[in-house]
């Protein structure tokens, strides 16, 4: 059976002229084992919420999670699938992406991400069992992972909070194979990976991999153990492959015809490519079977929940929000008409949390070790503990990375909304991860503070500059800076209401007045840019702002108005949302003024397709500095004054 799996991988690759026959071919008898007798799996329910989850973080042997899905018989993984492997608008790409296939829970290939998602996985589901009971959501999370995979900085941060929070039910199967692109591992590598599991609060062993009763019983001790587990399967690259096996040549490229001729000999493997014997796809297809009746007492378990839990646990798979949502943010903005109150919107942030976290009971939220900075941690919520997770927040440490690829894999599972603190200069610590969320299309929700120059004190290395255009450049990332506290709130929403993607936002640590002092039903943050003050009469100047540039924009507004000249003001909360709106839309609130100014304390990057190349940019054109925060805006010219001047001087160059 693990044959099949090491032919399938030969002969795809080969037919590809690329791709990367060894780690399947080392990997086989490892997941033979585990998804003929191991896996809770049902291929004709590969969503099935409580299936065991699996993750291929070296993503680079794709094809052994094609050729196991396709042996297993998952529907639309065909052997027409398998011979196009890596072709256009195939299900089966270079590698793993979430979205192709049945059966492939995360995209994987930038390594070191998978086994964080799966981090994420288990502790998704721990969470919903304490939440929904073990009667409904009790599965595993196994990982397949490489030498490059624990190479990478990630795996530490990833290892040591699933070590610390005791995520026993997830296992990672290690391929312990001593080989990677460059070489023998000992070009670059000598430390000893079971050991630094031990470490980091793992239970770690050693097996031979290419051993499948040994694996057995390793899988068997690792489903027993309180602590997560690493099993190092000692393997050969390429196994069977005459004299490319155990070598970097097996890694990523076709073996070539003679030797997938003598693996074939070597292997006792004589049918034709793409060809499996029927006795042995019978035996996979079989093994394929082993939980169908698992998963039928899973449903009859589920139909006797009473109509509200039932009903509660499908909402929050198909990730729908409660009814009442929307009226809950409508009622919320109401009080904010009146109050107006001068917060920064790092804190209006708490406030609507406080709001969204009482109203959604799938929110999880979380901060790298900077939770009374972020403001992620709100009433009523309890800390999720080693051992403990009937809490909904989650203290990340100081792991950025992890936190972001770790909260991938909470909603790729399904069930839970997650959000996550840090500072906005360290979203570069976290950008891998964010990308994949985008990539993915999944709903996680960035919350990141103290998000220019005015933060003041802590100076250059915490001031973002060019954070803001770097991100606003992935795709399907909205990236949201709202200006005050009810911006705050919409911005919140329209990041819940994202189901198709991450969304960012953007928060101050300094205070802002309130902008909206009406109540307005409409969220008027979801078309992106909206005017927040008029002309009267025809515009000669337009100005754009997002943030606590709008504060600014409004003042230099009212000294242009002084000066007689007729002006507007466009707050700009979101990018994304702005250019998804139909030409009209945008070249209405573009407007035809002859001046164009934009205001936002960060690099102009992005800011040309509002203003224009002639507009005047008033923000920042190198790093920050370290002061108290109104002082550096006066250093760097971002100030109501020195917008005016600029527009006003610009008017008189024009006349
Ligand atoms: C973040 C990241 N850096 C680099 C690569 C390119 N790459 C793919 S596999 C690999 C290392 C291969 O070694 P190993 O992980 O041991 O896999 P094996 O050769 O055993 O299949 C590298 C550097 C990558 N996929 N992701």
């Amino acid at each position: 059976m693990a044959n099949a799996i090491r032919a399938l991988a030969m002969d795809a690759v080969q037919k590809a002229k690329s791709g990367h026959p060894g780690m399947p071919m080392g990997m086989a008898d490892v997941a033979t084992v585990l998804f003929t007798r191991y896996l809770k799996f049902d291929p004709t329910d590969p969503e099935w919420p409580d299936r065991d989850r699996f993750v291929l973080s070296a993503g680079h042997g794709s094809m052994l999670l094609y050729a196991v899905l396709y042996l297993l018989g998952v529907e639309g993984m065909t052997i027409d699938e398998i011979e196009r492997f890596r072709q256009i608008d195939s299900a089966t790409p270079g590698h793993p992406e979430y979205g192709h296939a049945a059966g492939v829970e995360t995209t994987t290939g930038p390594l070191g991400q998978g086994i964080t998602n799966a981090v994420g996985m288990a502790l998704a589901e721990r969470i919903l069992a304490a939440q929904f009971g073990d009667d409904i959501v009790d599965h595993r999370t196994y990982v397949i992972a490489s030498d490059g995979d624990l190479m990478e900085g990630i795996s530490h941060e990833a290892i040591s909070i699933a070590g610390h929070l005791r995520l026993n039910k997830l296992i990672v199967l290690f391929d312990d194979n001593g080989i990677s692109i460059d070489g023998p591992l000992s070009l670059a590598e000598s430390g000893d990976q079971v050991a630094r599991f031990k470490a980091a609060n793992w239970n770690a062993v050693h097996v031979d991999g290419q051993d499948p009763d040994a694996v057995a019983a390793a899988i068997e001790a690792a489903q027993a153990s309180d602590k997560p587990t690493l099993i190092a399967c000692k393997t050969t690259i390429g196994f069977g492959a005459p004299t490319k096996a155990g070598t970097a040549e097996a890694h990523g490229s076709p073996l070539g015809d003679d030797e997938i001729a003598g693996a074939r000999k070597a292997l006792g493997w004589d049918s034709p490519p793409f060809e499996i014997p029927a006795d042995v796809r019978d035996a996979w297809r079989i093994a394929g079977l082993k939980s169908s009746q698992t998963r039928k007492d899973w449903q009859k378990r589920l139909a006797s929940l009473n109509s509200d839990r039932r009903g509660e646990f499908e909402r929050r798979v198909r990730g729908d929000l409660p009814a009442g949502f929307a009226a809950a943010i409508a009622d919320y903005k109401r009080t904010l008409a009146t109050e107006a109150p001068t917060v920064a919107t790092r804190k209006a942030s708490e406030m609507a949390l406080n709001v969204i976290n009482a109203a959604l009971p799938e929110t999880i939220g979380g901060s790298a070790d900077l939770t009374p900075s972020n403001n992620t941690r709100t009433k009523g919520f309890t800390d999720i503990k080693p051992g403990d997770f009937a809490g909904r927040y989650v203290h990340w440490g100081v792991r950025e990375h992890a936190m972001a690829s770790a909260m991938n894999g909470i909603a790729l599972h399904r069930g839970l909304i997650p959000y996550g603190g840090t500072f906005l200069i360290f979203s570069d610590y976290a950008r891998p991860a964010i990308r994949l969320s985008a990539l993915m299309k999944q709903r996680v929700i960035y919350v990141m503070t103290h998000d220019s120059i005015g933060l003041g004190e802590d100076g250059p290395t915490h001031e973002p500059v060019e954070h803001l255009a770097a991100l606003r450049a992935i795709p399907n990332l909205k990236v949201f800076r709202p200006a005050d506290a009810t911006e705050t709130a919409e911005c919140w929403q329209l990041a819940l209401e994202n189901r198709t993607g991450p969304s960012l936002l953007a928060l101050t640590r300094q205070n802002l007045p309130a902008l909206r002092r009406e109540f307005v039903e409409a969220n008027l943050c979801a078309r992106g840019a909206y005017e927040v003050a008029a002309a009267d009469g025809d515009a000669e100047v337009s100005l754009f702002a997002s943030g606590s540039e709008v504060e600014i924009a409004l003042a230099a507004w009212q000294a242009i108005v002084r000066a007689g000249h007729p002006a507007r003001v466009v707050s700009v909360p979101c990018f994304e949302l702005f250019e998804a709106e139909s030409a009209d839309y945008q070249a209405e609130i573009v407007g035809d003024a002859p001046v164009n100014v934009g205001i936002e304390a960060a690099v102009r990057l992005g800011w040309d397709r509002i203003i224009g190349r002639d507009g005047i940019f008033v923000g920042m054109h190198g790093f920050g500095a370290s002061a108290p925060y109104k002082e550096l805006y006066q250093k760097f010219g971002i100030t109501a004054e020195a917008a005016a001047e600029a527009a006003l001087q610009r008017l008189e160059a024009l006349s």
